[in-house]
């Protein structure tokens, strides 16, 4: 089966109350759908969210680099040959989304061609995950009333709160106001993007200590080599490395420096293939891992539920499956439904969802 044509199609859908936090904050989902026509007329298709605060890429970069680098490059070889793909896209440095949104794509040409979902293909462990909600930056009673919404309309139970703002207070009378109104059987995490120096996140912590958050992500720029590995050495809260963490070479390198001991995958920057390979890197050494969240839309959750479900490591914790419910609208034929906690694997071939034409008329940037 031969890739025929690639198309990128730049889309913006409003949110209804903006994601903030430490750096960076959305208010409208201005992605790119990336197509990739297969020769007999299947079409797989996948999100690339625009994170330059993350990883340096805009929508129009994502566009121009599928359009005129990925595309010319990769047309014409077989969607099941995606060792060569993959050797072709790494020609060009950097671009995670972009290679992501791609490699999906060609895994639900390959899922549909043979009439099977991405995640039975992937591994076929599980149909569905428990949901983690992240919540961003707002005064501490709207943090606490979303969450609490969160808990009664979709049953979650577990949310990951944004932190890495100045003063430490903030976030440290957010994460106390959400713990004494939500008691003791939520679970409660922390990420700071990034947002703090060592010796604050230490402080943050400490002020944190009674909390009982399991997890504390990127609460410092991986550039502060030693003051990570000296923050993650005195909690006893398990470090996860997310953006610090984006390829194998890096998750090992954060690994080893002892400037995390868990890792975030998120497919929409390491696509199906990227994110099995740290995922098999975690388990050969024995790290345990979290489903993230890059702030997706429903197309991109349907991706990280299929990753996230189909192994036994992914699927153990609740994975970050809930942001889309901000969206004022998506794409898909068929809206994503979180009930009692859980996201099912939407069913069907492939990553088991449709975008809808006349939606995608409406949103789309390039027309
Ligand atoms: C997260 O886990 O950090 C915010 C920025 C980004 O790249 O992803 C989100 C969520
Ligand atoms: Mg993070």
């Amino acid at each position: 089966m031969k890739i025929e044509r690639i198309e990128a199609v730049p889309f913006a859908v409003p949110y209804r109350k903006p994601l903030r936090f430490a750096s960076g904050e959305v208010h409208t989902a201005d992605h790119v759908l990336v197509r990739v026509h297969g020769e007999d007329g299947v079409v797989g298709v996948a999100e690339a969210p625009p994170r330059p605060y993350t990883y340096g890429e805009t929508q129009a970069s994502i566009v121009a680099v599928i359009e005129q680098v990925f595309a010319p490059d990769v047309v014409g070889l077989s969607v099941f040959d995606r060792e060569q793909i993959h050797a072709r896209l790494d020609r060009t440095i950097a671009n995670p989304a972009a290679k992501a949104a791609l490699d999906m794509a060609v895994w639900d040409v390959v899922g549909r061609t043979l009439g099977v979902p991405v995640s039975s293909l992937l591994g076929g462990y599980t149909d569905r995950m428990r949901v983690s909600h992240m919540v961003g930056f707002a005064p501490d009673s709207t943090m606490v009333a979303e969450a609490q919404r969160m808990r009664d309309e979709y049953g979650i139970t577990t949310f990951k709160v944004k932190v890495g703002r100045r003063p430490i207070s903030l976030d440290v009378g957010a994460c106390r106001a959400l713990r004494e109104a939500l008691g003791p059987d939520v679970e409660l995490y922390v990420d700071g993007n990034r947002g703090w120096t060592p010796s604050e996140a230490a402080r943050a912590l400490d002020a944190m200590s009674d909390l009982d958050l399991t997890l504390s992500e990127e609460l410092v720029p991986a550039d502060q080599v030693l003051g990570r590995r000296w923050l993650t050495g005195r909690t006893s809260i398990p470090t996860v490395a997310d953006e610090s963490a984006t390829r194998p070479g890096e998750v090992t390198r954060e690994l080893l420096d002892g400037a995390a001991n868990m890792i975030s995958i998120k497919t929409a920057r390491t696509g199906f293939t990227g994110s099995q390979r740290v995922l098999h890197l975690c388990e050969g050494l024995g790290v345990e891992v979290v489903m993230g969240n890059q702030i997706d839309g429903q197309l991109g959750t349907a991706c990280s539920v299929a990753f996230g479900a189909a192994h036994a490591h992914t699927s153990r914790r609740a994975g970050e499956l809930s942001n889309f419910l901000d969206m004022s609208d998506d794409l898909l034929t068929e809206p994503l439904r979180i009930t009692d906690g859980e996201l099912r694997l939407p069913p069907g071939p492939g990553i088991g969802v449709e975008v809808d034409p006349t939606k995608l008329e409406h949103y789309r940037q390039d027309r």
